[in-house]
């Protein structure tokens, strides 16, 4: 008995070794915009053994797991101290999440989780679920986390054990040990998701981005990303809430769509992520997009490409909930590199690298939907004739390559 402990254990600290430290080389030829990478950032299987055994032999004889984690997914993400460190949405076995921090060197491999999860203050009506938090580092000074809590609907019928009232929970830190939780966000819509601190004061006011929606999963009447005001971070409370960014009919964000992470700031506007939502046969499908706002009227949207940005493939397609990408975490290092940080079909987390360049290049001249097919085949057309003009031209004449 004793042989077949060391013998598993061995076995386990060396698959869990080579996974935190396996390198992530760049996968070839991307599509020119951003690069992705041979393995998921994190899994699961990431979680330390201390956290799924119990490794005492004598209460543990045959090493079984005693606590499963199900997923690492949907993570948000900051540089602090030169280290890259995503605030993880890590799933139990009994369906719970919770946030943990992982970390590394390079925000390509070699995450580790921190020895112990966040320890989450709670609310007077404490959360039955947390997830997918924003990571803001506001110019109030403060690092702000804004997540998803999850409580059973208190109007819920007799029997129904699955209508859910979701908001938005609020809390800050310095350095993502120690939080303080604030109070929820109250807004005019029953429920929220998606929401999103931005970074700056606007008229001396915290500024939110939501996602109205009128029940838990469906968003129904609310489903645009939505911006409203709020006097104080302590008991923020949005009294009036527009939408910047409606959802809309035949494009990728027909059913819903939500901001991602905090936008950036750059010298044409804030660059944002987000995703949108449609229906199919096989089910919803999610995946993301991109937009730029004006930086002076943070909620006029000036550049919004046509359909997706990024959308599952190969293994992403595939998980406990198949066909999402879905990001709420991105880092925009000193060389102007961007770190894309996001999870797929709910499971696992991803990274693909672009730069703040080429992003808005992209933003910036790839055209919008047109929104019906033969606005599309017309876009088609324009590019073919711009590349014929180019290619009929002699060698020489033709533009010097930069680089
Ligand atoms: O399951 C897909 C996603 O569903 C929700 O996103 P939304 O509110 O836009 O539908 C979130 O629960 C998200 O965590 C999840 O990835």
């Amino acid at each position: 008995m004793e042989n077949t402990y060391k013998e598993r254990l061995k076995q386990l600290e060396c698959a869990y070794h080579a996974l935190i430290t396996r390198e992530n080389p760049k996968l070839d030829l991307g599509n020119g915009v951003f690069d992705r990478y041979t393995y998921p950032v994190l899994t699961a299987q990431h979680a330390p053994l201390f956290w799924r055994y119990d490794l005492n032999p004598e209460t543990n004889p045959y090493l079984i797991e005693r606590f499963g984690i199900n997923a690492a997914f949907n993570s948000g993400a900051i540089k602090l101290n030169g280290k890259f460190l995503l605030v993880v949405r890590v799933e139990s076995a009994d369906r719970k999440s919770f946030f943990a921090v992982a970390e590394s060197p390079n925000g390509i491999d070699n995450f580790k989780f921190w020895d112990r999860p966040i320890t989450m203050p709670e609310t007077s009506v404490p959360d039955v679920n947390v997830y997918d938090m924003r990571l803001v580092q506001h110019e109030d000074g403060w690092i702000y986390g804004l997540f998803c809590t999850e409580r059973k609907d208190p109007n819920a019928q007799p029997g129904d054990e699955s209508s859910a009232i979701a908001q938005c929970g609020i809390a800050r830190t310095h350095d993502l040990k120690k939080w303080e939780r604030l109070a929820d966000l109250k807004t005019p819509s029953p429920q929220q998701r998606n929401v999103v601190l931005h970074p700056e004061f606007i008229n001396g006011k915290y500024a939110f981005y939501t996602r109205p929606q009128d029940g838990f999963i469906e968003a129904g009447s609310g489903g645009g990303i939505g911006w409203g005001l709020a006097d104080s971070i302590e008991n923020a409370v949005v009294e009036e809430e527009i939408v910047l960014d409606a959802k809309q009919y035949h494009t990728v964000n027909e059913v819903k769509n939500g901001q991602g992470p905090a936008p950036l700031k750059t010298e044409k506007g804030w660059l944002h992520l987000a995703h949108g939502v449609r229906n199919t046969a096989a089910g919803l499908r999610y995946v993301l997009y991109t937009f730029l706002t004006d930086l002076e009227d943070p909620t006029k949207v000036i550049h919004k490409p046509a359909g997706y940005f990024i959308a599952p493939e190969g293994e992403e397609r595939v998980g406990d909930v198949s066909n999402v990408v879905f990001s709420n975490g991105w880092i925009l290092d000193e060389d102007g590199t961007v770190f894309i940080y996001y999870g797929s079909s709910d499971t696992r987390m991803h990274v693909v690298t672009s730069t703040l360049d080429k992003l808005l290049d992209y933003v910036l001249y790839t055209p919008a939907d047109g929104l019906r097919t033969g606005a599309t085949v017309e876009r088609l057309n324009a590019l073919i004739d711009c590349n014929q003009v180019y290619l009929k031209k002699k060698p020489e004449q033709r533009a010097s390559v930069v680089s």
